[in-house]
């Protein structure tokens, strides 16, 4: 099929899902057109089956806010007429819900009929969405889509709860592509990041206040005072300089890495030992996904879609948001037996399997097809 994906290009889970959907549909054969307004961050090869968009909005003085909705919107049309793309799947429901909806019907009046699958992922739901300033057009536009997924059971329980949805809301996890994470599991280079008796920790997001920043550096300051241990921190974000001071007053700054963003996150990953996730909440938690794929033991929140991911007492340990003793007690359980360690390191493999993109992908083709089919 000929399929426009509509997504964030930033680092964020809902763009590196977009992302690597469109390569593995490419892969199998579709033509995938990616249109937004910079070219995703894990989207490095263009070619036949695989093209970019890009969406540019005009800066004019009269905006006090420039108008991306109309952008967006326009640029479908024009997109989708010109390369005959037959359907449009756009990833995160603010506002692309709400361009991709206006997009159907300016092309509807040419006599163009074009299903729209909106995939919810989380933040648009749970944080922005739900306010009373947008929930009403974020309602409007998940009702006119022809096919709602979200990527966890308990996401789609939430918008239910929270929206005034009358349509099907089909659960779609994320997925994983294994083949991506082939560094055979030896020659990791942890050297570079510790020495041979330390432990490695790590933690990766956007460092948004959900995420629970200040919780990771005290369940890390109890871990290092019971075992000898490095802090890793991936990511850019409004909470990170905060982040940076706390580590100063708590005396971690040697023993903390902030990398900011990188693209090499199965590096770091692969020797990792122990990936924190302490926000206050999470749809799904892909960021734990991929370090389970890398044989990383998880200490998460019990929150949203994340018991969905990571199994209790198995892939790691789960507990109350914002219960920093506990989450630090589970972590010295798994890091302080090594036997132990090695044994959830390798049940997040196992685990993270069943995310495999082999078995996701296919669902995603049977709704495109039946939308197609019922346009
Ligand atoms: O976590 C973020 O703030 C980024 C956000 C996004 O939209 O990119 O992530 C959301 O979507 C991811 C992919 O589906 C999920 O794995 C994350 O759990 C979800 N984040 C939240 O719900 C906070």
């Amino acid at each position: 099929m000929k399929i426009a994906i509509v997504c964030y290009p930033t680092f964020g889970g809902s763009g590196v899902v977009a992302t690597e959907l469109g390569i593995a549909l490419a892969e199998r054969g579709h033509e995938v057109h990616f249109v937004t307004y910079r070219q995703p961050v894990r989207l490095e090869l263009l070619g036949n089956r695989i093209h970019f968009h890009e969406v540019h909005v005009p800066e004019y003085p009269l905006f006090h806010y420039q108008p991306y909705e109309l952008a967006l919107s326009s640029k479908l049309v024009d997109t989708i007429k010109l390369y005959g793309i037959e359907l449009l799947h756009v990833h995160y429901a603010i506002p692309h819900a709400y361009a991709g909806y206006m997009a159907k019907k300016m092309l509807e009046e040419e006599g163009i009929f074009i299903p729209m699958i909106t995939t919810l992922h989380g933040t648009d739901i749970t944080l922005v969405g739900n306010h009373p300033f947008y929930k009403p057009a974020v309602t409007f536009s998940i009702n006119q889509s022809d096919v709602v997924t979200s990527v966890s059971e308990n996401l789609k329980q939430r918008t239910l709860k929270f929206f005034n949805i009358r349509k099907e809301i089909e659960v779609v996890p994320n997925f994983i592509d294994k083949t991506k994470y082939s560094v055979s599991f030896k020659d990791c280079q942890r050297s570079l990041m510790a020495k041979d008796d330390e432990k490695i920790i790590t933690h990766i997001s956007n460092f948004r206040k959900v995420k629970h920043i200040p919780d990771v550096i005290h369940i890390f300051h109890r871990i290092q005072q019971e075992i000898p241990a490095k802090l890793i921190m991936v990511g850019e974000g409004p909470e990170k300089e905060n982040a940076e001071l706390l580590c100063d007053r708590l005396g971690l700054s040697e023993k903390v890495i902030f990398l900011g963003n990188s693209h090499e996150i199965d590096r770091i990953l692969c020797f990792s030992d122990l990936f924190l996730l302490p926000s206050k909440s999470e749809s799904f938690g892909l960021a734990a996904l991929e370090a389970m794929i890398n044989k990383v033991a998880i200490i998460s929140s019990n929150t949203g879609g994340i018991p969905e991911v990571n199994k209790h007492g198995i892939t790691g340990f789960l507990s109350d948001v914002g219960d920093v003793e506990d989450m630090a007690k589970n972590a010295i359980k798994i890091l302080e037996d090594e036997r132990r360690l090695e044994e959830f390191k390798q049940n997040a493999y196992n685990a993270a399997l069943k995310f495999d993109i082999l078995k996701v992908l296919p669902l995603y083709e049977a709704i495109y097809e039946k939308a197609y089919k019922s346009r």
